[in-house]
C-alpha cells in the first residue's frame, strides 16, 4: 500500500467512526407535552384523599354551612397516624378537604367566621393544615390541598365580590403551609349556585404562590377528573382533552370525555382517578363494614394506574380524627397485593427485535424496553406508525399481566396495539390481547398463557411510536368490579352455568360475578363442580351459599382450600335470590390458581 492509499484508508476508518457515533436524532415532538411538572405528578402516581370537617361529625356527604361549629371537635386527632399509614401504604401525599362545600375552613382563615378557631377543638387555636403539613414533611409525603369553591356559608357568596375572597381564601392556604402539590378544585354544587367564578383568577393566583401545583378540576389545566366516582378510567384514555368553551362544574364535557380523554386535544391533561374507600366521602360508623375489599382497590388500581391514570384514594377519617383500623388494615393488604403482583418482573433479561428501529442505531433499540431506564427508549424512523417488536424471553414463562409505558415527554402516541404469544401447541403466533392507549402507564390484564416468545404490535400511532418499558407478571387474578364492563347473561332458573377452560387447570377456587345491579335476580345457593371430560363432574360445594349477594352483588370469591385438576366448571343453582322468577342474570364464572 502507497502512502496516499494509506491515507485515504484511514480517512476513510475515520469517517466511518465519526458517523457511527453521531446519535441520530430523536423524533420530532407530537404536541400537547406534559409539562415539567406533570411529569413529575404523573409519577405520583397514587396518594391520599383525606375528606375531613363538620360531615364527619354530622353523618352528612354535604353540609349546608349552617351548621354549629362546635360540632367539629375531634378527640384524638392525630396527622401524624395519617401520614404514617399513607406512606406505608405505598402513597406519595396527601391532598385535604382544606374547605368542603359547608365552607368550613380547617385552618383559622382570616376571610371566614366558619373555621376551627370558632370550635372548640384545641380551644379554638387549632390548625389542622398546619399539623398536617408538619406530619407530610416527617414522612417525606407531598401535600395538596382541595377548596370547594361553592362555599354554603360564605356571606359573599353569589355577589361580585366572592371571587376576590376565594382567592385571598387561596393565598392564605398556599403561602402558609409549604409546598403544595396539587390544587384540588370540585366542580359540583346542587345547582343552587349563581356564582359566575373567576377561574383565570384562580389559576393565576395558585400559580403566583405554587407555580409547581397541578391543578385539578374537570378540565384541568393540570389534570382532570376522570368523569366517575367509582374508581374507574376509560380503557382508552389520553392525557389530552380540548379545553375552550368548557369551565369545570356545570360547564364540563361529556362524562365520556373526561373518562378518555381526546386523541386530538389541544392540551395535555392526564386523568386523575378519586374514589373513595368507602362507599361515602366522609367516615360513617354506617359504612365500617362497607370498606372496599383489597380486590376492589387491586381493580381499580389497574383501571387507574393500569390505565394512564392516577389514583387519589380517599381513607375518611373517624370522629376521634383518626383512621378508622379496618381501613388502614385494607390499605396495607392493597399494599401486598399489589408488591405480589409486579413483584417479579418476568421480562427482565429479554431480547427483542423490532421490525423498524430508528436509524438501526442502539440508541433506539428494542432491549431499551427492559433496561429499567426510563429515559431511555425504542422508536422508528419518520413517518413509520407502526410496528412489530417480537420478544424473546429469558426462558419458557407463565404470565398474565403486560405493563407497559409510553416515552411521555415527547407526547402520547399510541392509538392502537395489541400483543401475540407464541402458541407452542400450534407452533404459531395467537392474539393475546388487543388495546387502544397506552400513555405513561398501561397495564393489561391477560389470559394466563406459557410461552418464551411474544410479540407487541403496534397497529397505529399518530406519530413515531415510542416505548420506553415493557414488563411482564403473572400476578393473582382479579375480577373486573366496574359495572360497564360488566356482560348480563341470562338463564332459565334450573340452567347451569358450565364453563370450558381454556387448558387443563389446577384451580384452588372460583369467582362468581353477578350482574352488579341488585335490581336483578341471581344465584344464592348453589352446587359447584368440576370435571376433565365436560362429561362426569365431581360434586366439591354443595348447597352452599353466597353471603350478602341479594343486597350486595359483588363478585364472589370463593377459596375452595385445595386444588383441583380440571378442564371444565359448573355452577348449579339451588335457589334464586328472589323467588318466583323464571331467569336470572349473571357476568362471569372463573376460576382461581394461586
Ligand atoms: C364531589 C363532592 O361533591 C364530594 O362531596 C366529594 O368531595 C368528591 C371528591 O367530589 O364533587
Amino acid at each position: 500500500m502507497n502512502r496516499t492509499h494509506f491515507f485515504y484508508t484511514l480517512l476513510a476508518f475515520q469517517l466511518l467512526f465519526i458517523l457511527s457515533c453521531t446519535s441520530v436524532e430523536p423524533p420530532k415532538e407530537f404536541a400537547p407535552l406534559p409539562t415539567q411538572h406533570q411529569l413529575a405528578w404523573q409519577e405520583l402516581e397514587y396518594y391520599l384523599f383525606i375528606h375531613f370537617g363538620p360531615n364527619t361529625f354530622t353523618d352528612v356527604e354535604w353540609g349546608d354551612g349552617r351548621e354549629d361549629p362546635s360540632v367539629f371537635n375531634p378527640t384524638e386527632l392525630n396527622t401524624d397516624q395519617w401520614a404514617s399509614i399513607a406512606k406505608e401504604a405505598g402513597m406519595k401525599g396527601i391532598i385535604i378537604t382544606a374547605k368542603h362545600h359547608d365552607g368550613f375552613c380547617l385552618w383559622p382563615s382570616e376571610y371566614s367566621t366558619h373555621t376551627v378557631r370558632e370550635s372548640p377543638w384545641r380551644d379554638g387555636k387549632g390548625d389542622l393544615l398546619q399539623e398536617l403539613s408538619q406530619s407530610c414533611k416527617k414522612y417525606d409525603l407531598q401535600m395538596g390541598v382541595y377548596l370547594s369553591p361553592w362555599d354554603q356559608n360564605h356571606p359573599t357568596y353569589n355577589t361580585a365580590e366572592y371571587n376576590q375572597t376565594f382567592a385571598n381564601t387561596l393565598t392564605e392556604v398556599l403561602t402558609n403551609y409549604g409546598p403544595i402539590f396539587e390544587q384540588w378544585f370540585d366542580g359540583a354544587t346542587d345547582g343552587s349556585s349563581n356564582q359566575v367564578y373567576d377561574w383565570d383568577l384562580f389559576h393565576q393566583t395558585v400559580y403566583k404562590h405554587q407555580p409547581q401545583a397541578i391543578i385539578f378540576s374537570d378540565v384541568g389545566p393540570g389534570a382532570r377528573w376522570i368523569g366517575n366516582e367509582r374508581g374507574y378510567a376509560g380503557e382508552t384514555n389520553w392525557s389530552k382533552l380540548n379545553t375552550k368553551g368548557f369551565t369545570p362544574g356545570a360547564g364540563s364535557p361529556d362524562l365520556k370525555i373526561l373518562n378518555e380523554g381526546e386523541k386530538q386535544g389541544k392540551e395535555w391533561i392526564p386523568g386523575e382517578v378519586d374514589v373513595s374507600i368507602r362507599p361515602g366521602w366522609f367516615y360513617s360508623p354506617s359504612t365500617d363494614d362497607k370498606v372496599k375489599t383489597v380486590d376492589q382497590l387491586m381493580d381499580i388500581y389497574y383501571a387507574s394506574v393500569g390505565r394512564n391514570a392516577n389514583l387519589l384514594l380517599n381513607v375518611p377519617p373517624n370522629r376521634k380524627g383518626l383512621i378508622h383500623p379496618t381501613d388502614s388494615t385494607r390499605l396495607m393488604e392493597f399494599k401486598k397485593a399489589r408488591d405480589e403482583a409486579f413483584q417479579t418482573n418476568l421480562a427482565l433479561g429479554a431480547q427483542a427485535e423490532a421490525s423498524n428501529t430508528r436509524g438501526n442505531a442502539k440508541q433506539y433499540q428494542a432491549n431499551n424496553l427492559f433496561n429499567g431506564n426510563k429515559n431511555s427508549y425504542w422508536t422508528t424512523d419518520n413517518d413509520i406508525t407502526t410496528a412489530s417488536i417480537e420478544i424473546q424471553l429469558p426462558t419458557i414463562t407463565t404470565f398474565n399481566s403486560i405493563l407497559l409505558q409510553e416515552y411521555i415527554p415527547l407526547g402520547q402516541r399510541i392509538t392502537d396495539f395489541h400483543i401475540e404469544y407464541w402458541n407452542t401447541d400450534l407452533n404459531d403466533w395467537k392474539t393475546l390481547s388487543k388495546a387502544t392507549t397506552i400513555g405513561y402507564k398501561r397495564i393489561l390484564r391477560t389470559p394466563e398463557v406459557t410461552t418464551n416468545k411474544i410479540k407487541v404490535v403496534i397497529n397505529n400511532s399518530l406519530a413515531e411510536p415510542i416505548l420506553s418499558n415493557i414488563e411482564l407478571y403473572k400476578s393473582k387474578k382479579v375480577a373486573n368490579f366496574d359495572t360497564k364492563q360488566f356482560n348480563k347473561i341470562t338463564l332459565n332458573k334450573d340452567e347451569a352455568i358450565i364453563q370450558k377452560l381454556e387448558k387443563e387447570t389446577t384451580l384452588n377456587g372460583f369467582v362468581f360475578t353477578p350482574y352488579p345491579d341488585n335490581t336483578n335476580t341471581t344465584i344464592q345457593i348453589y352446587n359447584f363442580y368440576t370435571s376433565l371430560d365436560g362429561e362426569s363432574w365431581e360434586l366439591i360445594q354443595s348447597n352452599a351459599s353466597f353471603k350478602n349477594i341479594k343486597n350486595n352483588p359483588i363478585p364472589q370469591t370463593i377459596d375452595l382450600g385445595r386444588t383441583i385438576k380440571a378442564n371444565y366448571i359448573k355452577l348449579e343453582p339451588l335457589q334464586l335470590t328472589k323467588d318466583n322468577i323464571t331467569i336470572y342474570t349473571y357476568s362471569a364464572l372463573e376460576v382461581t390458581t394461586n
